[in-house]
């Protein structure tokens, strides 16, 4: 993907629109050569100072661009690790562009990510640390912020390097055993590789459980409202979005496709998905709208059952409700465990008394789009889903789906050694699934990384960062 590494890159690196300032970056060898050709007064490249502003102006041959100021980096000691300029000036796409097009003469433009990119091979930045940019730069809550900034301190880095640790030095001690398994010498016995192991693999499972939890503080907390039509779904999306985003009417199967929007709560991202009511159907649109229902029910990580309060109304006990329960998610939801689904009982305004005093009492959750009522109560429900892991923020979380794959293949390798270990088939073997897991794990933090690794990550990244 990445063109030459050595060319001389720029690009814009603030936002499109108007603003104070717009900043220009370039990156490579001939950087600050290549911006003194530019600007007037002319200026000695070996008198410049690192990290000083210089007040100039910006010409295309002859012709003023702008009155700029500009920084310069001297490699290493630069965001890329290379020679590095930022320009300052006046904050108009079409005066920055213009900037840009007159680089773009002795330069080339920037892929998307290549400035971090070059920081992470100039060995400014870990993997971990080169993600944490990208996820700072699309943090949306203050503890995805946070979450973020403790990633970019290298916390996350810090952990599975110490894994790492533990890991080369167990390895150490397996191929010592291995070379002088008919000597004398002190080697390491079962019994002590079998507790080194598992206390490796404690780490792995802890780190493996903040996964969920980081996913979840970047991406948001998926939530998906499903139920029979007509149950309310549409009209609890508007209530919790507080706009009318939704369309809700009395006519069964009313949305189709799915609707997605965030909100949040306290500081946590959560995006709720309104979804198709499902049920059989011959419509040919509504099936393919209840289809997606099915695929967001799979992907969500709370899935909210809504049920229509009438309904419960000829449900005449507790046990009956349970069953109707349980029956309704054998025929809705079968994508999904247990543990996510949350049932809601919609429309309680329509109850009598004595019902929903029953229905309190069993602590099941209920809810009303008309009278409000409940809506405070699913409020602290949320809250107090986030309240399980919202202590772990500034540790270094594991961030993102590749992380967590990798962390996961490594616990598979060190619960490969424990178990070649228990079947005695030989230290030789173990040395392998430790160096696999230990492998995993360098993926991460990039010791170990491959094109195709680092495509997807910096693919992702704006052009400019
Ligand atoms: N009394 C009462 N009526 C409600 C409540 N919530 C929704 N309704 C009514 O129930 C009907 C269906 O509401 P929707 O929000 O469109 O239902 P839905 O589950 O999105 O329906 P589909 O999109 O068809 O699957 C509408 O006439 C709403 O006004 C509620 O809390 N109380
Ligand atoms: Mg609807």
């Amino acid at each position: 993907m990445y063109q030459s590494l050595s060319d001389t890159i720029s690009a814009i690196s603030s936002p499109r629109g108007r603003g104070a300032i717009a900043i220009i970056r370039i990156s490579g060898e001939s950087a600050i050569d290549i911006v003194l050709s530019f600007v007037k007064p002319t200026l000695n490249s070996l008198k410049i100072k690192p990290r000083k502003s210089y007040f100039a102006r910006f010409y295309d041959d002859e012709q003023l661009i702008d009155e700029v100021l500009f920084t310069c980096y001297f490699a290493p000691h630069s965001y890329t690790g290379e020679n590095l300029v930022e320009i300052s000036c006046h904050g108009n796409d079409f005066i920055a562009s213009q900037i840009l097009e007159t680089l773009l003469k002795k330069t080339r433009l920037a892929e998307p990510g290549e400035f971090t990119l070059r920081a992470f091979l100039n060995h400014k930045m870990d993997l971990t640390r080169a993600e944490a940019v990208g996820n700072l730069l699309m943090a949306q809550t203050k503890k995805a912020q946070q979450a973020s900034l403790a990633q970019l301190e290298g916390k996350l880095e810090k952990k599975i390097n110490q894994i790492l640790e533990d890991i080369l030095d167990l390895r150490m001690q397996c191929e010592l055993a291995i070379d002088f398994i008919e000597d004398e010498v002190d080697i390491i016995e079962n019994n002590r590789i079998e507790e080194k192991l598992n206390a490796i693999l404690n780490l792995l499972l802890k780190l493996e459980k903040t996964g969920r939890d980081g996913l979840i503080i970047h991406e948001g907390l998926k939530i998906c409202l499903v139920g029979e039509p007509n149950v309310g779904k549409s009209s609890l999306f508007n209530k919790i979005l507080d706009m009318d985003r939704a369309i809700v009417s009395d006519i069964p199967g009313t949305t189709r496709d799915y609707l997605e929007e965030a909100i949040s709560l306290n500081g946590n991202l959560i995006r709720f998905f309104d979804t198709a009511g499902i049920r059989q159907s011959n419509d040919i649109i509504e099936k393919m709208g209840i289809d997606r229902s099915n695929q967001m029910i799979a992907q969500a990580d709370l899935v909210f059952l809504l049920l229509d309060a009438q309904i419960i109304m000829q449900t005449p006990n507790i046990s009956h409700y349970q069953a109707y329960l349980s029956d309704l998610q054998d025929k809705l939801i079968k994508s999904t465990s247990q543990e996510k689904i949350i049932p809601i009982i919609n429309k309680s305004d329509l109850l009598s008394p004595a019902l929903k005093a029953k229905l309190i009492d069993h602590k099941i959750i209920l809810c009303s789009s008309i009278t409000e009522d409940g809506l405070d109560s699913l409020k602290a429900y949320l809250l107090n889903y986030f309240s399980s892991f919202a202590h772990e923020i500034d540790t270094g979380l594991i961030s993102n789906v590749r992380q967590l794959s990798a962390v996961s293949k490594a616990k598979e390798a060190i619960i490969q050694a424990i178990n070649t270990l228990k079947m005695s088939t030989g230290i030789e073997f173990i040395a392998f699934d430790i160096a696999s897991a230990s492998a995993h794990l360098e993926e991460i933090i990039g010791k170990i990384s491959t094109d195709d690794i680092l495509n997807k990550i910096f693919e992702n990244f704006c052009i400019g960062k």
